[in-house]
């Protein structure tokens, strides 16, 4: 395999609201594809930093401490710290993991974030207005955000309207499209349920349209393939330019509440109000980096390495419903802050829908149906989740999560092809070579043929991922543990056994290094299986670019184990 230089990534994966647990579309949508990212990279030698924490400000925590009758910060400080846990048990490796009022991270978050808004502001790029907005007058508070819902007044793509009636007013869930509270049909508190009245108040709004020009340039050079990046998915393309089609409207990027950031300005008006959560939490993903420089190298100013070098990469991943954030206003920030470096690329993935067994097939709601992680883990090892997701990913269109697929896949893909490939050579070379590799001996035509195809599919396997493509990717491994089967059953090592011991050993070889080969490849999807082949091998850690380096004859290997458990069919009902 070519050996490329060594690159600097800055990844993310979208900040989950510290307000909930996490199911398995967060998981599918964000965070595995990142973890697949980044563990690929690390592989491969690159400098990498996968950066996440909790998204604690704004409304939504807000609503949900009231609903649950204490504090926002201790609700929040619990969610952090139990999705941080579900991540943990996933298998899935940031380097840092922060939160936007997390104790450890939240002065250097709003000193950021108050920076950012600062620099903004002197750029011209803010007007300050005073608007009637929404009011509660029973709970005595305005209603930015998620505080009020309503009908959705957007048209879709197609042209019909939206007409959605669970629309809040930052966003409207069903259509994708960002939402002026003032405009929604039917307004309502929730709070307290009851009709709002307008009254004024000032904020501050950003001239998001000021960089039209310069976002459809950019992302329209983003649909072709640069020479660091390949070209980004269609879906974040067409959605972002299709916004751009009228021209980007002022959003306000400050709100009446007295839990977020403070707004860093000297002006009575901006007393009792904080950024738009929108607004600080993609400055998340810039200030636990500086925590994370802060605490490893003693100076925080080392996240510009990471956020302004020109030889560094910042990736995206998240759910299709955070596009517009992450391919327009947050870009739009970084243009008019003017110093940090504009995404080079963002994953978007669509939702997940969710078919539980013996049920239809809905859609994944918080309140209604779910398959939550926590739950997920107290019957499944994290792999055969990881391998499912990515198996089904929901990269360019809607799927599901199908609870008696995922048993059948995991005992037909998973343990039949892999498991049983990689358990099949260990016992046999246990029993017959003493637990040792064997002399590679006379190869043949079907042997060299073998160790061709697992190179091909090294190369295959790593063009997907560059790509993004991790479904595919995944795929290119599957293919090469059934061609292994294949390899195996023409060889038929347990006759060669006892016609020729030498050319039992040099297929017993071949069966080595293959195993040695799918531990690496499948170790950015499958991190716990493959370390369990490290074990099994003996072998610390599978270098991506040494997956053809063969093991030498006469290497002791581990004890061999099950790396696949076989699931009954009515294991589908703990789903
Ligand atoms: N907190 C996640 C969501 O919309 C949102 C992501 C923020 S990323 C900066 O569910
Ligand atoms: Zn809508």
């Amino acid at each position: 395999m070519s050996s490329l230089s060594r690159r600097r990534f800055l990844i993310t994966a979208g900040l989950p609201y510290s307000n909930g647990r996490l199911h398995v579309g967060h998981v599918a949508g964000a965070y595995l594809p990142a973890d697949t990212f980044a563990r690929y990279l690390r592989a491969r030698g690159d400098e990498v930093l996968f950066v996440c924490g909790s998204d604690d400000n704004g409304v939504a925590s807000l609503i949900s401490a009231r609903k649950e009758g204490r504090s926002v910060q201790e609700l929040t400080a619990e969610y952090n710290q139990r999705q941080r846990s579900d991540f943990e048990r996933l298998g899935i490796r940031f380097d840092v993991y922060g939160g936007t009022h997390q104790p450890e991270y939240v002065e250097m978050h709003e000193k950021i974030s108050q920076e950012f808004f600062r620099v903004i502001h002197e750029h011209g790029h803010f007007v300050k207005r005073t608007t009637e907005q929404l009011y509660d007058v029973e709970a005595q508070q305005f209603l930015p955000d998620r505080f009020v819902k309503g009908t959705c007044y957007h048209t879709r793509e197609n042209g019909s309207p939206c007409g959605y009636d669970g629309a809040y007013g930052d966003q409207c869930e069903s259509c994708g499209n960002a939402i002026d509270p003032m405009l929604l049909v039917e307004p309502q508190s929730t709070i307290t349920g009851s009709r709002p009245e307008s009254r004024s108040t000032t904020h501050w709004y950003m001239k998001l349209g000021d960089f039209d020009q310069p976002l459809r340039e950019w992302l329209t050079s983003n649909r072709t393939a640069g020479p660091d990046r390949p070209a980004w998915r269609d879906t974040v393309l067409n959605f972002a330019l299709g916004q751009l089609q009228e021209g980007l409207p002022e959003r306000p990027m400050t709100r009446d509440l007295d839990w977020g950031v403070p707004v860093p300005l000297d002006d009575p008006d901006a007393e009792g109000k904080v950024l738009y959560v929108w607004f600080d939490a993609p400055i998340g993903y810039v200030s636990f980096t500086a925590t994370h420089c802060q605490r490893e190298t003693g100076d925080w100013k080392n996240y510009e390495r990471w956020w302004k070098d020109e030889d560094s990469r910042v990736v995206h991943f998240i759910g299709e419903d955070n596009t517009v954030f992450h391919a327009l206003t947050w870009p739009a920030m970084i243009l008019a802050e003017g110093s940090h470096r504009l995404p080079s690329q963002v994953v978007s993935n669509a939702f997940l829908n969710i078919k539980l067994a013996g049920g239809d097939e809905t859609k994944i709601g918080k309140t209604k149906v779910a398959i939550w992680i926590e739950d997920y883990l107290k019957h499944f090892d994290a792999d055969p989740l990881r391998y499912y997701l990515t198996a089904i990913a929901p990269e360019t269109r809607r799927t599901a999560f199908d609870a008696d697929d995922f048993v059948a896949r995991n005992n037909g893909e998973l343990l039949n092809a892999l498991g049983n490939f990689i358990n099949r050579t260990l016992t046999f070379t246990e029993k017959y070579f003493e637990g040792s590799v064997p002399e590679p001996g006379d190869r043949t035509e079907v042997d060299l043929e073998h160790l061709n195809r697992i190179g091909a599919h090294a190369e295959r396997v790593t063009e997907q991922l560059e790509a993004f493509h991790f479904k595919a990717a995944l795929e290119e491994v599957m293919a090469l543990a059934r061609a292994s089967n294949g390899y195996l059953d023409t060889k038929q090592p347990w006759k060669q056994r006892k016609e020729d011991m030498a050319a039992c050993g040099t297929t017993l070889n071949i069966c080595l290094q293959t195993v040695k080969a799918l531990a690496t490849l499948m170790a950015p999807f499958l991190p716990a299986m493959s370390e369990k082949c490290g074990e099994m091998l003996k072998v610390q850690g599978f270098p991506w670019l040494e997956v053809g380096v063969e093991l030498p004859p006469g290497h002791e290997l581990g004890e061999s184990g099950i790396l696949v458990r076989k699931l009954e069919a009515d294991e589908a009902g703990r789903l």
